[in-house]
């Protein structure tokens, strides 16, 4: 009769599913796609929040760069949601791994799987309803999400640290240090592995189009749709919104602050020579959409003004008040020829939501900083 006794708690788990291997084939998988969030992030912090030294080496190409780099963040932060609760659902048996503390090292690592996890779990959570531009919570969501990306990093090097003779063991099929044959998967961690992939499949691509247009009409649940708004492209904060309504082009006027300072109407930025670009607006929230774009190079207004080469530029809007209402060009940007004061899109006047009379469009910028309703240019020493 005793070995009929079910054993309550701790429970066994003696499934496949639940071992070793799986958890390193998962893990390797999560493991790349925080690499690439991590990397990715960092890149949006600096190109965002460049430090003084680094402000004038922001390079201005590819035109495509922060599409791309924010494109994979957003997808590689979506992709790995379903890895992470595969991986959890995997490990946690161990959980209940008796008694619970062994040693002091035993205490330190599974406090640094508690960050680990909890971690995790708010970065891909804050990341995933900030691109619904949804902030339930009561703190600033980009400097808590940076912080919390240093500590989940931190957490995981430890933890690969802490795992790595098991992730030596079951990182290929062959044993280390034997000729055996590969070890037959069963079928049911073979399913599993394939349901997990098919999930990865599912969110990548009814999401990804938000950023890779080829895809967008397969865009089920991303927020937005980069063919959805006035003139064919998605607004993230209306004229009304900023309180911009009402600009007029009689009243318009364009003051370029600079070693010799001087004041346009818009009839006046009209007449200068006008150039064409395509480029992307590319959100920091994961959405990105190209068009053309026709205005006056920011270079051939910086020269009026007499700015020195080396020169950044400070670009002012007319919104009243809002955290996106000024931003920086670098060195780089500011003298690229592709950087416009554009006054037109897609061939038409802009709409007022996408900043009329007069909006700033760079090459490889961060969304946020493309500034709308220009109203000043200042020439920075
Ligand atoms: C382990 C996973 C993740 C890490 C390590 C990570 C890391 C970062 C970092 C370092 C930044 C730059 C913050 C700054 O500008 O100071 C960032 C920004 C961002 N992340 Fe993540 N992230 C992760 C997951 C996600 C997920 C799952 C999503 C969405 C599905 C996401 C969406 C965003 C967005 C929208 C921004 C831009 C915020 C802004 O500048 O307004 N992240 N992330
Ligand atoms: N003055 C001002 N400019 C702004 C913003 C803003 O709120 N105020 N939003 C920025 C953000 S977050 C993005 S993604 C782009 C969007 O440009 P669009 O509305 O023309 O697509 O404008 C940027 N320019
Ligand atoms: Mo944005």
């Amino acid at each position: 009769m005793e070995n009929m006794k079910l054993r309550v708690f701790p429970p066994e788990f003696k499934g496949r599913l639940h071992d070793a291997r799986t958890a390193t084939s998962i893990g390797r998988w999560l493991g790349s796609a925080f690499a690439v969030c991590f990397v990715t992030g960092l890149f949006s912090h600096v190109m965002q929040h460049p430090p003084d030294w680094l402000a004038d080496s922001i390079p201005s190409r590819p035109a495509w760069g922060y599409r791309l780099t924010q494109g994979l963040h957003v997808a590689s932060g979506i992709a790995a949601i379903p890895l992470l609760l595969a991986k959890l659902w995997a490990v946690y048996p161990r959980l209940f791994g008796w008694p619970p503390v062994r040693s002091v090292t035993h205490a330190l690592e599974r406090l640094s799987i508690a960050v680990l996890v909890a971690g995790s779990l708010f970065e891909l959570a804050t990341g995933l309803l900030n691109t619904a531009q949804w902030y339930p919570w009561p703190f600033s969501f980009v400097p808590v999400h940076y912080a919390v990306a240093w500590l989940v990093v931190g957490a995981l090097l430890l933890h690969l640290a802490v795992k790595a003779p098991e992730i030596r063991a079951h990182w290929t099929r062959r044993s280390p240090g034997t000729l055996a044959l590969p070890v037959q998967d069963g079928p049911d961690r073979r399913s599993f592995l394939a349901v997990v992939g098919a999930g990865v499949g599912a969110v990548t691509l009814t999401t990804v189009g938000q950023s890779f247009t080829p895809l967008k009409d397969l865009v089920l649940f991303a927020p937005r749709r980069p063919d959805k708004g006035p003139q064919g492209l998605p607004v993230n904060r209306t004229a009304a919104a900023a309180r911009v309504g009402g600009i007029t082009a009689e009243e318009y006027r364009l003051v370029v602050a600079g070693p010799r300072p001087y004041t346009l109407t818009l009839a006046e930025l009209r007449a200068l020579p006008q150039h064409e670009v395509e480029l992307p607006i590319a959100c920091v929230e994961g959405w990105s959409a190209s068009a053309r774009w026709t205005g006056v190079r920011v270079l051939d207004l910086l020269a009026g003004a007499g700015a020195p080469a080396h020169a950044r530029v400070r670009v002012e809007s007319l919104e009243p008040r809002g955290g996106y209402r000024v931003s920086e060009l670098g060195r780089e940007h500011a003298h690229d020829p592709l950087t416009l004061l554009a006054l037109r899109v897609n061939g038409e006047e802009l709409h007022p939501d996408h900043g009329y009379p007069a909006r700033l469009i760079a090459p490889n910028r961060p969304g946020v900083l493309q500034t709308k309703w220009v109203g000043r240019l200042e020439v920075l020493a």
